[in-house]
C-alpha cells in the first residue's frame, strides 16, 4: 500500500537516497530541506522515474513559523512516516575552543529542528491514530568521544527524545524508531569541517564507510515491518567500524 513519507534533510545525503528508495518503492514523497534548487531537481527526476506524486517543501527546521507554514501548506495532511532527518556537525574542536556560532547552529537544527517538524506532524497522526516518526540519530547519540562534544549532546538528545516520544506515544497507534549509523560518506564532513572538502576526504581514508544508499535501505527496512511491530532502536555501521572509537584503518 502507498504511504505517504515527509523527510527532513531530503537535499543531501541519507535524506536524498532515502527519497529515491521510498519514490523505487512507489511511495508518495514530501521532501524538504533549505536548497530550493536541488528540491526541485530531485523532485523532477523521481516524478519522471518513478512515477509518484512529489511535494516539495522549502523551509529551515530551526524556524518553527517555516516549520508550521510549510506543513499547513500540504493539501493532504495524512503523513504515514516522518523521517526526523535534518541535520549536522558544525566544527571539530576541543570543547575548551568550541565556536559558540557552531554550538548553536547544532542545537537549533538537531534538536530543536526535530522538536518544531514533530511537533508539527505529531497531531496529524494522533488523529488519524497511526504513523510511523523515524529520528535518525547516531552512534555519537551512544558515546562521546574527542572533539565530538556539542555534537553528541544534540544526538544524546536524540536519543532521549525518541524513548520519550515512544512512551508518551503509548496507545496512540503509533511507532517511534531510532536509527543510529556510524559513518558513512555523505556531505556531512565537509559541513562540519565548513566546506574544507580535502580534509573531509581524510576522514573516510583507509576503510569503507558506509554509503547514504546503505543507511537509507535500512530506513526503508524499519517501515516494512508488519504493523503490529516496531523497531525501538538500531544502530548501524559498516563492517569496518566498531563502535565511535574502533574503526579499522588499513
Ligand atoms: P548531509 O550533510 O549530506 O545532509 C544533511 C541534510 O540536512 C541536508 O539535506 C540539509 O539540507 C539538511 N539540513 C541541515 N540543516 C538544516 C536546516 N536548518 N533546515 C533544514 N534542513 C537542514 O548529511 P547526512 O545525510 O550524513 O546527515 C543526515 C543526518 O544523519 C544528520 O542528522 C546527521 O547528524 C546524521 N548522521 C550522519 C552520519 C554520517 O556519518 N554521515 C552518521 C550518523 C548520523 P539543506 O542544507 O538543503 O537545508
Ligand atoms: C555521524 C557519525 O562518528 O561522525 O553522526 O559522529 S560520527
Amino acid at each position: 500500500m502507498s504511504k505517504t513519507i515527509f523527510i527532513t534533510g531530503a537535499t543531501s545525503g541519507f535524506g536524498k537516497a532515502s527519497a529515491s528508495i521510498f519514490a523505487e518503492k512507489g511511495h508518495r514523497l514530501i521532501i524538504t530541506g533549505r536548497r530550493k534548487d536541488r528540491l526541485e531537481i530531485l523532485s523532477k527526476t523521481l516524478q519522471e522515474k518513478y512515477d509518484v506524486e512529489v511535494t516539495t517543501l522549502c523551509f529551515d527546521v530551526r524556524k518553527n513559523e517555516e516549520v508550521i507554514a510549510a506543513v499547513s501548506s500540504l493539501s493532504n495532511k495524512k503523513i504515514d512516516v516522518l523521517i526526523n532527518n535534518a541535520g549536522l556537525a558544525s566544527g571539530l574542536n576541543k570543547i575548551q575552543d568550541g565556536l559558540l556560532d557552531d554550538w548553536e547552529k547544532m542545537i537549533d537544527t538537531n534538536i530543536k529542528g526535530l522538536l518544531y517538524v514533530s511537533k508539527a506532524i505529531m497531531p496529524l497522526m494522533i488523529k488519524e491514530k497511526s504513523g510511523h516518526i523515524i529520528n535518525i540519530g547516531s552512534t555519537a547519540g551512544k558515546e562521546s568521544y574527542e572533539k565530538g562534544n556539542v555534537y553528541c549532546a544534540t544526538k544524546h538528545a536524540v536519543d532521549a527524545l525518541s524513548k520519550s516520544m515512544r512512551i508518551d506515544l503509548l496507545g496512540k497507534g503509533i511507532k517511534v524508531s531510532q536509527i543510529c549509523p556510524g559513518a558513512a560518506e555523505t556531505e556531512f564532513s565537509e559541513v562540519r569541517l565548513h566546506g574544507d572538502t580535502e580534509k573531509a576526504k581524510q576522514i573516510y581514508k583507509g576503510y569503507e564507510p558506509m554509503s547514504a544508499k546503505d543507511v537509507a535501505s535500512i530506513i526503508y527496512y524499519v517501515t516494512t515491518l508488519p504493523k503490529n511491530l516496531c523497531i525501538n532502536d538500531l544502530i548501524v555501521t559498516s563492517i569496518s567500524q566498531a563502535s565511535s572509537h574502533y574503526i579499522n584503518r588499513t
